[in-house]
């Protein structure tokens, strides 16, 4: 009866995890990357709580939509999207290289673009690329509380989203179901298996 809800439990929870995601919109005018005399705005930080999310979790972070770098006559030009986890939602001014002060490192740098006035260097170790189409399955590192996320671009003031459709899906992995289930299952018969022997032997 008792490992009867036990599994009961687990199983639950296995649901619980796979139908835990959101979506948020990102805005392409604003960056974490030195930005020179770009007018551009620092991202608005996401603080993985409101998602459900922990430091130590594994989560499936997808784009979603594109945006235009400032090219008429197209609505979405890409989907070229960078990320970094940060303890701190502070962020400082655009004339500053490593303006995520509570910048972690996870995933595979990105080397970021150049800025558009002076070619100056924006690339910082800690941040990663996320491109549409592709769901990025990550854990989340220690003391994280925030993911910032930008469009991928050397030129930040003449972007646009006119259809409003770029955004970011945040959700816990979800493991699959059936083989958590047997894997948990195999793992209480072998225990149950081991007690009985090891009473056997005494
Ligand atoms: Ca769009
Ligand atoms: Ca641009
Ligand atoms: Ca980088």
């Amino acid at each position: 009866m008792k490992y009867y809800k036990t599994i009961v439990t687990a199983v639950i929870l296995l649901f619980a995890s796979s139908i835990n995601a959101a979506s948020v919109a990102i805005n392409p005018t604003e960056t974490f990357l030195l930005t020179n005399n770009d007018s551009a705005a620092g991202t608005t930080p996401i603080l993985l709580a409101d998602h459900g999310i922990l430091a130590g979790d594994i989560i499936d972070l997808e784009i979603f939509g594109g945006w235009n770098f400032g090219v008429n006559g197209h609505i979405d030009f890409t989907s070229n999207t960078i990320a970094v986890f940060s303890s701190s939602s502070s962020i400082l001014l655009s004339s500053t290289l490593n303006r995520v002060t509570g910048a972690i490192d996870a995933g595979t740098d990105i080397i970021s673009h150049a800025t558009f006035f002076d070619d100056l260097s924006t690339d910082i170790a800690e941040d990663f690329f996320l491109s549409a189409g592709a769901i990025l399955t990550i854990m989340v590192p220690d003391n994280a509380l925030y993911l910032f996320v930008s469009a991928h671009d050397s030129l930040y003031q003449d972007n646009s989203d006119l259809n409003g459709n770029y955004k970011i899906n945040l959700s816990v992995s979800s493991v699959p179901v059936p083989a958590a289930f047997w894997l948990f299952g195999s793992g209480l018969i072998g225990f149950v298996g081991l007690s009985k022997k090891k009473l056997w032997h005494s």
